[in-house]
């Protein structure tokens, strides 16, 4: 059977991973059996999560193991026309190229508080005696990667006022409809989902979750999908 690897849940959600939670989204979805396993990117081909093993096949990388699972099991997108499919592109690398780094800024650098909250959910499983060590080389390392992208280079409120932005534009387009491109769901809905749930619905206090808050019907997509597609992680957690 198929097995993602992706961080160990945590939260009460997902997965504390906007990728990892966008590729088992996209599993649920699609009704396609699978299994999960928790592992470290240390571990992963690529040195990221999420990876997944299907038939001896490795694939990492979510928008390559989508390609995978749209072409072996069940293409979610297969009735969108040209133009909506120009927009899933479009707004998936918003979600994941832009507002991503706003999200990842906001839990390894924004406050110490974020930052003990996000240390705990990702490093208490490791060895006492490497965790400290361990879970400071990868803030490190992750803070070089944001100033790199170029979010790190800002003042903390501009950070957010372009992360504002983007929640406007996914709230704007989504509207009052079910899911991002109509009434049923498709991989641009577990790109925003998987994003969104990590920015509204986890414990990392910012002003981009007050903003995504504010937003009801994000909010009410999130909670939506959740309860349609994840109630086993709700009662377990
Ligand atoms: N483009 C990748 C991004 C995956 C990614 O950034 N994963 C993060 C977790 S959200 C990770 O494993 N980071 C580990 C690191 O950078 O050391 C995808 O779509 O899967």
């Amino acid at each position: 059977m198929l097995k993602l690897y992706q961080f160990e849940r945590t939260w009460g959600i997902p997965n504390l991973s906007p990728f990892c939670c966008k590729v088992e989204t996209y599993l649920r979805f699609a009704g396609i059996d699978y299994e999960t396993e928790a592992a470290l990117p240390t571990t992963a081909p690529k040195g990221k999560l999420p990876y997944i093993v299907d038939n001896d096949m490795t694939l990492a990388d979510s928008r390559f193991i989508i390609f995978h699972l749209k072409s072996v099991y069940r293409d979610l997108d297969d009735e969108l026309n040209a133009t909506d499919l120009a927009i899933s592109v479009a707004l998936q690398r918003l979600i994941e190229e832009h507002l991503f780094w706003i999200a990842l800024y906001s839990r390894w650098q924004y406050s110490d508080e974020n930052w003990q909250t996000n240390k705990k959910a990702i490093f208490s499983a490791l060895p006492r005696i490497i965790r400290d060590f361990g879970a400071s080389l990868t803030r490190r390392n992750i803070q070089r990667q944001i100033y790199g992208q170029g979010t790190g280079r800002h003042r903390p409120e501009e950070i957010f006022t372009l992360g504002n932005q983007d929640i406007d534009a996914l709230a704007a387009f989504l509207g009052d409809k079910s899911y991002f491109l109509g009434d049923s769901p498709t991989s641009l809905d577990a790109s925003a989902f998987g994003l969104l749930i990590n920015i509204i619905s986890c414990p990392i206090e910012s002003p981009l979750k007050d903003y995504g808050l504010t937003k009801r019907n994000l909010v009410a997509y999130v909670d939506r999908i959740m309860n349609e597609y994840f109630q086993d992680i709700r009662q377990f957690n």
